[in-house]
């Protein structure tokens, strides 16, 4: 028996929701495989593999085009697991890439390095504060490498509601485009009106360039759905009132969500709950993620 997790859905639901021609998944992860792309010693948890191959059925499967790839924890900083899968997405007729990526670096990274990610597809880095999954998070080494990164790029910042306050000046400081992932994971069931959404509007008011993922659902709301109404509830408002500013990702293969693993075509069928007319999923599934991740 393997001690390495399972958190993905073995035949997920064909969605009744068909996104537009060329949505993008913008926020998945690809897990190894481990003989190629070894896992790191500190990561917080084992998966099974959950590669390339298997992210691009899952596309097609759901009606996706392109795909973002943030690079999950439990590799590291070495983004090689990440890169492939990149590049075995392939390119479009038109020679388009049909994949980008978000990557994780050592804040020490030179500029040469940052230099070989782009060219290997990667649009942004991340940081993640959630101490379950990492270890530190040096905000002043993150400063550092945020004004030094390739031309067009953004970060991408993971942290839970609360620590909002407290990561503000640290936003503030940070002189690219920022995206939020899963809206800083807030307490949905306080509904649209209570404190996390004020200081989450608060903060999208503060600056223009902060984008933010209206994702997951499942890990947001308790005791977990569908039919997920809380959390419709608490984000339809915030997609209709920040359109573009906003984009949606599976977050397959759904790390660490092992013990209430989603079904992702259900899923899918949250986007016209929070985003209810074509045009607000143009924006989220199209055009807000191309400018993003696919402007050169
Ligand atoms: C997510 C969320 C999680 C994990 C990671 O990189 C990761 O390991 O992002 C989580 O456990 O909340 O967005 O994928």
């Amino acid at each position: 028996m393997s001690d390495r997790i399972v958190s993905w859905h073995a035949s997920p639901s064909k969605p009744d929701f068909a996104p537009p021609p060329g949505a993008v998944d913008a926020h998945c992860h690809v897990f190894g495989p481990m003989a190629r792309f070894p896992f790191s010693p500190k990561a917080k948890y084992l998966p099974e593999d959950a590669g390339p191959d298997m992210l691009f059925a899952l596309r097609d499967r759901l009606g996706y085009a392109r795909n973002v790839i943030v690079q999950a924890s439990c590799h590291g900083t070495d983004n090689a697991a990440t890169l492939n899968a990149i590049a075995a997405a392939g390119a479009d007729g038109e020679g388009v890439p049909l994949a980008r990526g978000v990557a994780v670096v050592d804040p020490a990274i030179s500029q040469e390095e940052l230099a070989g990610l782009h060219d290997g597809g990667m649009r942004g880095i991340r940081f993640n504060f959630l101490k379950r999954l990492v270890d530190d998070a040096p905000k002043d080494k993150f400063l550092d490498v945020a004004k030094r990164l390739p031309a067009g790029w953004h970060v991408v910042i993971y942290f839970e509601a609360d620590i909002l306050e407290e990561l503000r000046p640290f936003m503030d400081a940070i002189p690219v485009p920022i995206v939020i992932d899963h809206m800083g994971r807030p307490d949905v069931a306080q509904g649209p009106g209570g404190p996390d959404m004020k200081a989450f509007r608060a903060l999208l008011e503060s600056r223009p360039d902060i984008h933010f993922k209206p994702t997951c659902p499942d890990r947001l709301e308790e005791p977990n759905g569908p039919p997920w109404d809380d959390f419709a509830r608490f984000v339809a408002p915030l997609v209709a009132d920040y359109p573009d500013r906003c984009i949606w990702g599976t977050d397959w293969p759904h790390p660490n969500m092992q013990a209430a693993i989603p079904d992702d075509g259900h899923l899918v069928d949250m986007i016209p709950r929070i985003a209810p007319t074509a045009e607000l999923q143009r924006k989220l599934l199209v055009d807000n993620p191309m400018r993003l991740y696919w402007a050169d």
